[in-house]
């Protein structure tokens, strides 16, 4: 069965390689060797570190990733009621660590992006108190081994760990930090706070330059607006989505239907207005990059074919054929494209094989890909 699988994503991959007919060697020859905006190899950024291999947001998980070769690691940021910036993917903690059992009665409920959640928060807890918690498994199907050994990084620290072992391995190794929840850390902090001590965390060591191995991403607007104002420091725009609807269009659903400080603000406009020439103007205004969830940059169609062997014929199983334009519009424009997230033991649309997966979106063109497994998107980088 698996073998089968492999082939037919083999085959998928010839196919495209042989996309359009194309076959004349001299003017193969002098065609780029990548499709990305500047011509250099895409980027292989290690999502939440080597989330694959090693619980998510802890220095192990970073340090895996560059031992895999990443040339970005990924921090998500919150703030702890102390205001110390600290890599956790949401406010919550009660998915990555231990505090239910640390902290039982500090569980309480805010409401996050609209949706009236109860769990413990980071902004509820001093750097100290959270110091004392472990990191777990948070996603079912990965290895538990690891639970209870790892405390929880500030983001100095990470940026510690990349500089420090980027020298070790004579290689740069940037930082791809995320703010979560933009308007969520406003209404506790203040407008603009948690912005401007990244800036002032970022400033002094890499200094206020698009040259700086640094990507600063939001999936809200007008943080990254006013991102624009304080820093060169390159931006990124990420485009959500609720899902993808069984005809392999876009599902759209709140809270994933439209960046929280739009919901505030009264603005219409949907995450994939973001992704129209219309929109990529203006994103264009005030950032770099755009960073499109994966199914918003090829197009599916479904011929009935069971791909991924589990019995049942749905979208995960569409053939993936083609761009639908996003990478080709946002490079028109001059914006890089990143787009996420891949990982081998959650592989879809199209492709058993994720390593045949992250190199069909290269050959495409994105200018980087979050992982989480970097050795595999490295693998995939080397076999273009
Ligand atoms: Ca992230
Ligand atoms: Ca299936």
């Amino acid at each position: 069965m698996r073998i089968r699988h492999l082939m037919a994503a083999a085959a998928l991959l010839l196919l495209q390689a042989c996309g359009g007919g194309d076959d004349d060697d001299d003017k193969s020859s002098t065609v780029a060797k990548y499709q990305t905006l500047s011509g250099e190899a895409p980027l292989v950024i290690g999502h939440r570190g080597a989330s694959g291999e090693l619980p998510e947001h802890t220095l192990a998980s970073y340090e895996r990733a560059i031992a895999r070769g990443a040339d970005y690691i990924e921090p998500d940021l919150v703030l702890t009621q102390d205001g110390v910036m600290i890599a956790r993917h949401e406010p919550m903690l009660g998915g990555t660590t231990d505090v239910a059992t640390k902290f039982p009665d500090r569980k309480t409920t805010k409401m996050v992006d609209g949706v009236s959640t109860e769990d413990w928060f980071a902004s509820d807890f001093t750097l100290a108190e959270i110091k004392t918690l472990r990191a777990k498994q948070s996603r079912s199907g990965r290895s538990t081994a690891y639970d209870g050994l790892y405390d929880i990084p500030t983001l100095a620290e990470v940026i510690n760990l990349a500089l420090t072992e980027g020298a070790k391995a004579g290689r740069s190794v940037g930082i791809y930090p995320e703010i979560k929840h933009s308007t969520f850390h406003k209404g506790l902090f203040g407008a603009n706070v948690f912005e401007d001590k990244l800036v002032a965390t970022l400033h002094p060591i890499y200094g206020n330059t698009a040259a700086a191995p640094v990507f600063i991403q939001s999936f809200e607007v007008s943080n990254l607006q006013y991102l624009n104002t304080q820093t060169q420091i390159r931006l990124v725009q990420l485009v959500d989505a609720d899902d993808v609807n069984a005809d392999g269009s876009m599902s759209l659903v709140a809270p994933y239907r439209q960046p929280y400080d739009f919901v505030v603000a009264g603005d219409t406009r949907l995450f994939s207005d973001l992704l129209t020439s219309t929109g990529l103007d203006f994103v264009k205004t005030y950032a770099d990059a755009v960073g499109p969830w994966k199914p918003y940059l090829v197009k599916t169609v479904n011929d009935n074919v069971d791909r991924n062997g589990d019995g049942v014929v749905n979208l995960n199983d569409r053939r993936v054929d083609g761009s639908t334009g996003v990478i080709e519009m946002a490079h028109a424009k001059g914006l890089l494209v990143h787009t996420w997230t891949f990982r081998n033991d959650a592989s879809g649309y199209g492709f058993a094989d994720p390593q045949a997966e992250m190199a069909y979106y290269m050959k495409l063109g994105v200018d980087g890909l979050f992982t989480d497994f970097p050795g595999t998107g490295v693998a995939a980088l080397k076999g273009l």
